[in-house]
């Protein structure tokens, strides 16, 4: 009787956006209905268990300790309590959590129940709460399942290096989010992390590495710090029982046949060429330019030496790590990589090409997938699942393998139109190595993938009909760590990434919602905040933009998707903080900043350094059309805005031609007396960026009849790949001018790009 009475009163359907009631839930459940009142969640509180639902009561009795509510934990029914009762028949991971102002009552299978918790500990307050204070649990019912049986994350702790601790505390974001798989890179070129009893240099000596490039690769120079670290085998025990515990399945990847020059520098006959000396492409530190031998690698990318295909000895080397492995994880999956590796030395290894021999091997495509094979076979004997990325479709794929699809989707698709399980992780938009900000001012690989298209990502692709669909298991995104170097960094790339990854694999497709979502993103911060999480607020990021103001100058405008939000701004460093309500004139050069604060707090920031000169805010007008990826900002106006780059070829006002010339008429408004143009442009050649043969700068008085006034190809560096191209003349009075950039023309031979058109770049002229 008395559940029937709390359904009745539970009223309003909840369509229109959580937070209105003040319930912010992510991943949204699959429906939910807000009820009248609260559960008074007091110090003392009784939480019910039954057998099957022991250790998520354990679970939650330690979570609410510590937000200052101890509870006692009772086999017996007791009025006024917290229930967590076992469901049988769901689907996995379902679970109902029924809140009223007398009780709390969670049902639902095993891990069920646990995310029931986590639904539970979301509804309450994110404020952090004085010891013994009452919690309020808004009345509420909740169905909820998970769309996807696979809601992975991944973790690269090769490339850096991550203790222990922060490996739980991923594991609990994990949890929070109704993650369900912990993707554990281990192995990679710059250090072997998992101790292996029968071959310990992978630890002593793969686990290090000498030094590590500084800044992105190619990286300026190398740090010279010895720098690594390892799990023990009791540690990763340690780990895998804590995330079980939370409904986690740790797959450990061991990646072969590339990607392998850390267990290489530990055992150098895993090699084909054991005798030769690792080469570190870039900087390589002055203690490994004295050491010969083996190394482990100090930059990123890919690399040549990887483990030999003819030799028995890698796979018996092989075989026996995943032995270890195997009794560490009892993951059904285990992850062997089998990504990016490069065939060089296989075709010049006597053992390799024997192999291919002997084996009737068409080339070295169909070695690698020899190789995979080979190590399926191993695991299947073993009761085990192989997985690897998309690479393994190459050559014929492993007959039971389970695809993990990075470049893209096309990999996923040709491997479930072949009857394999996938899981989806393309690069966009699911590298969390990617960054989240058009305006990103941390070191991160390069790339954009915000937050939006994470949240709009459909992990089941519309080529697949409904059969080959159902073997798309779910979604993972990646986390690489090549510019993350410590665990603060790692949740700044992660959130709020992770927060709408949840719902794309968790809620029902149809109840996805972005305006939704977008909604609960201010409870979600606090949230974080609460816990001590760092995230990025790029969401928030404010969009500024110069525009010509009417009768010369430039006005500052400034756009926030924020509409509660107030955006403040100051006009050089000293100035003081003014509210912006319409677009700023700027009449001369200086230094521009806004904030955007919401709820008092400063969520995002731009700056801009203008440089005032005779040619800012005037029209301008360019005959070739840029190339779309570098279209500038507001086109040719990009040449007159003020502003340019200061760091390289990621800033937004370039434009960028292929093969053309530049062409720019200004018309500065009246006859002025002009002596010098300067053009701000990129010399890059690695990216096929060429300086212009030269510039050319005509001067004219009616915009029709042009004369040349003064040409030059020198070259003044600003910065390594910048600079200007400075034409000086004798005065001379003119209202236009034409500047024309000669393109370099074709790539010469013996330079990356030998024999294409060569790219010209360009971002401001300025006139004195
Ligand atoms: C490609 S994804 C890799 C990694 C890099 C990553 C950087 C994959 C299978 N291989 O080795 O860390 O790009 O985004």
């Amino acid at each position: 009787m008395k559940q029937i009475l709390i359904v009745l009163c539970l009223a309003t359907q909840v369509g229109m956006g959580q937070q209105a009631t003040g319930v912010s839930l992510v991943p949204r459940p699959a429906s939910m209905k807000m009820g009248s009142g609260s559960f008074r969640l007091r110090d003392g509180a009784v939480i019910c268990y039954v057998a099957q639902s022991a250790a998520t009561a354990r679970y939650l009795a330690d979570l609410l300790a510590t937000q200052g509510v101890r509870t006692r934990l009772s086999k017996k029914r007791v009025p006024h309590a917290i229930q967590l009762r076992a469901a049988t028949g769901g689907k996995p991971g379902s679970y109902s959590l029924l809140s009223s102002k007398d009780e709390i009552v969670i049902s639902g299978t095993t891990d069920g129940l646990f995310y029931g918790v986590q639904t539970l500990l979301q509804l309450l307050p994110t404020k952090s709460v004085a010891r013994k204070q009452t919690l309020l649990v808004p009345a509420v019912r909740i169905d909820d399942a998970p769309r996807f049986s696979y809601r992975g994350m991944h973790l690269d702790v090769s490339r850096h290096f991550f203790p222990a601790t922060f490996i739980k505390r991923f594991i609990d974001y994990l949890a929070q989010h109704k993650m369900n798989t912990f993707h554990w890179h281990l192995t990679d070129d710059q250090g072997w992390r998992i101790e292996i009893k029968k071959y310990p240099l992978l630890i002593s000596k793969g686990a290090f590495r000498n030094g590590t490039i500084i800044g992105r690769y190619p990286g300026t120079g190398n740090d010279n710090q010895r720098y690594g670290g390892f799990y023990t085998q009791r540690e990763i025990r340690d780990i895998v029982k804590y995330a079980e515990q939370r409904h986690i399945t740790v797959i450990p990847e061991i990646e072969m046949p590339g990607h392998s020059s850390a267990a290489i520098a530990a055992y150098p006959w895993l090699s084909c060429f054991p005798d030769r000396e690792t080469v570190i492409p870039t900087h390589p530190s002055s203690g490994s330019q004295l050491v010969h031998g083996k190394k482990v690698q100090e930059t990123w990318g890919v690399f040549e030496d990887v483990f030999c295909a003819g030799n028995d000895s890698t796979f018996g080397f092989l075989e026996d790590v995943l032995t270890e492995v195997m009794s560490l994880f009892p993951s059904r999956m285990i992850h062997v990589g089998g990504d990016e590796c490069p065939k060089v030395n296989w075709k010049e290894c006597p053992k390799c090409q024997a192999r291919i021999r002997a084996e009737g091997l068409a080339d070295e495509h169909a070695l690698q997938s020899y190789f995979i094979q080979r190590i399926e076979r191993f695991l299947n004997a073993a009761g085990r699942t192989l997985v690897g990325w998309d690479e393994i479709l190459e050559g014929g794929l492993a007959p039971n393998a389970v695809v993990m699809s990075w470049r893209g989707e096309a990999g996923g698709i040709a491997a479930a139109r072949q009857r394999h399980q996938v899981i989806m992780t393309p690069q966009k938009p699911v590298y969390f190595d990617q960054s989240q900000s058009k305006n990103e001012d941390s070191l991160v690989i390069g790339g954009f993938n915000p937050l939006e298209s994470v949240y709009a990502y459909e992990p089941v692709p519309a080529e697949l009909d409904s059969a080959q669909a159902g073997f798309i298991l779910g979604a993972q995104a990646n986390v690489w760590t090549e510019y993350m170097s410590s665990p603060k960094k790692v949740e700044y790339m992660i959130f709020p990434r992770l927060s709408a990854l949840s719902e794309v694999l968790w809620s029902p497709k149809e109840s996805r919602d972005r305006a939704d979502f977008e909604r609960r993103l201010p409870a979600l911060f606090q949230r974080y905040d609460h816990q001590g999480t760092r995230y990025s607020t790029a969401f928030y990021d404010l969009k500024a933009s110069l525009l010509p103001a009417a009768g010369g100058g430039l006005l500052w405008k400034l756009e926030s998707r924020e509409p509660t939000g107030l955006i403040k701004y100051t006009v050089d460093s000293a100035g003081r903080e003014m509210l912006y309500n319409e677009p700023v004139p700027v009449r001369g050069s200086g230094r521009l900043s806004a904030r955007l604060y919401m709820a008092g707090k400063p969520m995002s920031s731009v700056s801009a350094t203008i440089r005032f000169s005779r040619s800012t805010g005037r029209a301008v007008t360019i005959t070739a059309v840029p190339n779309e990826k570098y279209p500038g900002q507001g086109g040719a106006f990009s040449l007159v805005n003020g502003i340019y780059s200061n760091k390289g070829l990621s800033f937004p006002d370039w434009l960028g031609f292929v093969g053309d010339d530049l062409v720019a008429t200004i018309d500065l408004g009246t006859r002025d007396t002009v002596r010098s143009v300067r053009m701000h442009t990129l010399d890059q050649n690695g990216s096929w960026v060429y300086l212009p043969a030269y510039v050319d700068v005509a001067v004219s008085d009616d915009g029709v009849n042009f004369r040349s006034v003064g040409r030059s190809s020198e070259f003044v560096k600003d910065t390594l790949t910048m600079g200007f191209v400075p034409v000086s003349f004798t005065a001379v009075g003119a209202r236009y001018l034409r500047v024309t950039a000669k393109n370099y023309g074709l790539i010469p031979t013996g330079k990356p790009g030998a024999g294409n058109k060569a790219w010209l770049f360009a971002d401001e002229l300025i006139v004195e």
